[in-house]
């Protein structure tokens, strides 16, 4: 019917027609008159191909008729695979299956701590076209591992002796770097947890001579592939997984070969948010503890019966939970506080039992930078090195110190929600974290709206777009939540948007990561309230930037030290205009059927607004020098 993924009409005219709770005349004329006025705003077409979905449903019902027994040979394969853990096997199971309610409460974790890294035993298995990768066309670039919403793409490189025993159709090929000439290259699909989004397609670089729409990495129909590629990952699964040492961090190519801690999540197929989250878990996830807001992020995040958050072969993984809506700043600067305190007590009792660990690195522990993802490695095997020999010390001391040890390496505080909560209901906790000065990291999820509930406006909803308590256009502007953040001086701000420069999202990702103070960014987010095919979802990123509505920044206090400007602007002038980027999207389009004459004037204004707010970022990037001594923002 032309309506991809929409079932309700045709459900709902089936029920109706079937069930006899009104007369069939009566429920159709009402369905109709219902679509009407729901769908009216969205264009006559939406409306016309709704009332064929209903024409269609009554000439397609036929009665089925249903044997008294079951026939078919075809069994139903195991809910989750054998080598699931026990846990797996005996709750999330039986959850999975909608037999939840059968469980004993004895069977529940009593604290409410459930196991992670549990999503990789629920295989979706919902695409029907799932990329194929071309390992000829291919250059490494790792664009499409680092858009993936579902962590499906996963890279390795290896020796070329580890394709001993390689089943027939794995995929390989050297590696694309001068003087490796024995080291193969792989980039393998999870294909029952891709969801077909095409992100990976749409973010390819290379297009084939002969056909641009042929790329390295191209959408198939499952069915044809899906036998290989699960011979396939379980043969790649058995790599060896890179060592982060040997990882170049800063660069998006370096990125596809770290191990997501956040994986095939329950987002909407294409999410914006989550690509974000999982390059989070990817770079800090081994050592971050994390405060999510109500939200899209929490319910992905923290889903029964299945957990995306995910540890490493080492049995690290993040700390994650979620609070309330409205606290969830206040929740997270309690990380930070709580991570201090375990931080000073550690290191107050390693500098008293400091003679009675000969061997151990006392003062390199106590002083260790921790920036890098080295400094951070070495730092861990000192700990390591602590820890034995404090096995073998009696007393309270060592036993207390044992007990907070590994907070002597450096905790990554992460406060993680959308824009309802960071710009709306959480918005004076925020602030409060961020005027604090306390090393915590906030990453806004800006989808525009409160996507969880539905798509409400919130402040960080652009002027002229239709949402919910926005019926006619939202008439003010977006609340400029960066300009705010910076008028404090000390604290990081970046915005971003990976569709637009991924390698600008990852260094702001590792700029705030390391900034010894609160940082924030804040990052577009696609989501399915646009009103945009999401497998565009990246070029609408990248149209918001090039027509100045979405400009990229970072804001770096601790550039002040070198004598620089913190400010920068590092996306281009606008090139296109603010109405070439929103015709794109319903919540901007639908207003034209509605109130075609609003519609003009928000227009105007928006754009206006861009125009003026591009002045206010080029002039404050273009101060030379750090405007103020780094002192007077108490950086010392
Ligand atoms: C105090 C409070 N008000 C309302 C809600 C209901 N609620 C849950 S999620 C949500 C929307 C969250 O929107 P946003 O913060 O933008 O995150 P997104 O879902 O867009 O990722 C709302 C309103 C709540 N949980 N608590
Ligand atoms: S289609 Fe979407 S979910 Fe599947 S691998 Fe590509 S980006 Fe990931
Ligand atoms: S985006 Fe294309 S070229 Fe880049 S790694 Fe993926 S398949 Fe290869
Ligand atoms: S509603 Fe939007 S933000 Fe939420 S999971 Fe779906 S696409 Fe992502």
């Amino acid at each position: 019917m032309g309506m991809a993924g929409r079932t309700n009409t045709i459900l709902q005219t089936g029920f109706f027609a079937l069930s006899g709770v009104l007369p069939r005349e009566q429920a159709i004329e009402k369905i109709k008159s219902a679509i009407e006025k729901t769908y009216g705003k969205k264009g006559p077409e939406v409306v016309e191909k709704n009332f064929r979905a209903v024409d269609e449903t009554l000439s397609h019902l036929y009665q089925v008729k249903v044997p008294d027994k079951a026939t078919s040979q075809i069994l139903h394969s195991p809910v989750v695979a054998a080598e699931a853990p026990d846990f797996v096997q005996n709750v999330t199971a039986l959850m999975m299956d909608g037999r939840g309610d059968q469980l004993p409460v004895s069977k529940l974790p009593c604290d409410g701590t459930y196991p992670t890294g549990t999503t990789k035993w629920e295989k979706r298995d919902i695409a029907q076209v799932i990329p194929e990768w071309d390992p000829q066309a291919c250059i490494q670039c790792g664009n499409c591992g680092f858009v993936c919403p579902h962590s499906v793409i996963r890279a390795k490189f290896y020796h070329q002796s580890h394709l001993k025993g390689a089943p027939e159709g794995f995929r390989s090929a050297p590696i694309s770097a001068r003087g490796f000439p024995e080291i193969q290259y792989t980039l393998q699909i999870y294909p029952e947890d891709c969801t077909g989004c095409e992100l990976c397609y749409e973010v390819c670089p290379v297009s084939s001579p002969n056909d641009d729409k042929v790329k390295a990495i191209n959408m198939r129909p499952k069915d044809n592939l899906l036998a290989q590629e699960k011979k396939s990952l379980n043969f790649f699964e058995k790599l060896p997984l890179n060592d982060r040492a040997r990882v170049d961090f800063s660069a998006v190519r370096g990125v596809q070969f770290l191990e997501p801690l956040f994986e095939f999540s329950g987002a909407c197929s294409g999410c914006g948010e989550t690509p974000y989250v999982r390059l989070l878990s990817q770079l800090f996830g081994d050592r971050a503890i994390i405060a999510n807001a109500t939200g899209c992020s929490s319910i992905y995040g923290g889903n029964l019966p299945t957990t995306p958050w995910t540890k490493n072969s080492d049995g690290r993984g993040p700390a994650w939970s979620n609070s309330l809506f409205e606290d969830n700043a206040e929740f997270g600067l309690g990380f930070r506080l709580t991570a201090d305190q375990h931080l000073a007590l550690a290191r107050r009792l390693l500098t008293e039992l400091c003679d009675e660990l000969p061997g151990v690195p006392v003062n390199e522990i106590l002083n260790a930078e921790q920036l890098t993802e080295s400094q951070i490695r070495q730092q861990r095997e000192r700990v390591a090195k602590l820890k034995v020999a404090l096995l073998s010390l009696s007393g309270e001391r060592a036993s207390s110190l044992l007990s907070v040890v590994d907070h002597l390496v450096r905790r990554s505080i992460w406060i993680v929600g959308g824009d309802g909560w960071a710009y709306d209901i959480g918005s004076g906790g925020l602030d409060h974290v961020l005027a604090s000065g306390r090393d915590v990291n906030v990453l806004v999820l800006d989808t525009e709206v409160y996507s969880n509930t539905g798509g409400q406006s919130s402040k960080a909803t652009p002027l002229g777009a239709v949402a919910k308590f926005a019926a006619a256009g939202k008439p003010i502007g977006k609340k400029d939540l960066a300009l705010q953040a910076i008028s404090y001086g000390n604290v990081y701000v970046a915005r971003i948007a990976m569709g637009a420069n991924p390698q600008q999202s990852l260094l702001a990702f590792r700029e705030a990561e390391a900034y010894r103070g609160p940082s924030l960014i804040l990052a577009y987010s696609n989501c399915i309230a646009h009103g945009i095919p999401m497998n565009k979802g990246l070029t609408q990123q990248e149209l918001a930037v090039k027509s100045g509505y979405w400009p990229l920044i970072r804001y770096n206090p601790a550039l002040r030290r070198a004598d620089k400007n913190p400010f920068v602007l590092d996306s281009a002038r606008p090139r296109i205009s603010f109405r070439e980027y929103a015709e794109n999207e319903l919540r901007y389009r639908m207003l034209q059927q509605t109130h075609p004459e609003q519609f003009e004037t928000l227009q105007a204004m928006a754009q206006q607004i861009v125009n003026q707010k591009w002045k206010v970022y080029e002039e404050m990037a273009s101060q030379s020098g750090a405007q103020f001594h780094p002192d007077a923002f108490g950086l010392d």
